[in-house]
């Protein structure tokens, strides 16, 4: 299969401005290396209007939920489309949000197959506008993709044109729920809100922490993520860079101490996208504004070169 590179500059999820910078930052990282990496592969790029899409209309617990509504429609729809013409698609964005729009893009391409996720991130991304504490759209992609509102943990109230959205955001595609709980695997998350994790505790969702990842080995946790999976079709993979441990950088809106290090997360994503389930992986939220050196973004590269090398997906 070839790959095909889709380029999503997004950034009005996040809390702070910068993340839509963060694939161009990969880019330079690239070119930093000689690396003919974004000439060998195809690549596309989602239209965003930043500019534009930071005035879109939202409340303090869905910010500028329209404009996400538009960023997660666009992304499904180049993730389907990738899918229908048979190229594998490894998806650089800004903001997380956009990950619901490349779940419900596979669903889309999918509708008959069961869809597992593998979330690399230092938080679970399992928010609604009911339970967020930010109202930032990218700690809420997992909550769009799937069923549950989580109504007894709530503690905003909304009006009603924020829950339209929601609503709208939950059905793009036109599939809901598109994943289930036992479908999900979180791997290094450690900072969740109280809410997310009666969630997770309720749903016995299956979590690898950093600590576990270390002491018994990137392999290991490979073969038990995929193992949970097996019933699944499908599987896609989502790395947040804030699953990487500050020390390696700061280049992220969100940095969470105890986290992956460079090497774990390289050989954690190499090792997943050899298996022929995998259908998608995707790498998100590097913010060069927030860096020294473009560090992030050098990581995010490497991991991203070390993967596709990896990749034999025929
Ligand atoms: C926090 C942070 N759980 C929130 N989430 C982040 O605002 O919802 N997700 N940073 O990536
Ligand atoms: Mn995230
Ligand atoms: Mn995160
Ligand atoms: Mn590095």
């Amino acid at each position: 299969k070839t790959l095909k590179i889709i380029e999503v500059k997004s950034e009005i999820g996040a809390g702070t401005r910068g993340a839509s910078l963060g694939v161009d930052a990969i880019r330079i990282a690239a070119l930093d290396f000689g690396s003919r990496f974004f000439k060998k592969h195809k690549s596309v790029e989602v239209p965003n209007e930043n500019h534009l899409l930071l005035e879109t209309t939202g409340s303090p617990y869905a910010k500028r939920i329209s404009g996400i509504l538009t960023m997660v429609e666009r992304v499904s729809d180049e993730v389907r489309a990738t899918l229908d013409r048979q190229e594998f698609p490894v998806v650089l964005a800004g903001d997380h949000s956009t990950a619901a729009g490349t779940i419900a893009g596979i669903k889309a391409a999918y509708p008959k197959s069961k869809l597992g996720v593998i979330w690399i991130d230092a938080h679970a991304d399992l928010h609604s506008p009911y339970t967020t504490p930010s109202g930032n759209m990218h700690g809420m992609p997992l909550a769009m993709a799937l069923d549950e509102d989580n109504m007894d943990a709530r503690v905003n109230k909304l009006d009603q044109e924020t829950i339209n959205y929601w609503y709208q955001l939950k059905n793009v595609g036109k599939i809901a729920p598109k994943i289930n709980y036992r479908d999900l695997v979180l791997i290094s998350a450690r900072d969740m809100e109280k809410p997310e994790e009666s969630l997770l505790k309720r749903n016995k969702v299956k979590i690898f922490t950093t600590a576990e990842l270390r002491k018994r080995g990137v392999e290991r946790i490979v073969i038990e993520t995929l193992k949970y999976l097996d019933h699944c079709d499908l599987i896609y993979v989502s790395f947040d860079v804030d699953s990487l441990d500050p020390t390696a950088s700061r280049g992220t809106g969100t940095p969470v101490a105890q986290g992956l290090t460079e090497r774990e997360a390289g050989n954690l994503m190499s090792r997943l996208i050899t298996n022929q389930k995998v259908c998608c992986f995707e790498i998100v939220e590097v913010n060069p504004t927030l860096d020294r050196e473009n560090q992030m973004a050098e990581h995010a590269f490497e991991i991203l070169i070390k993967a596709t090398n990896a990749f034999r997906n025929e």
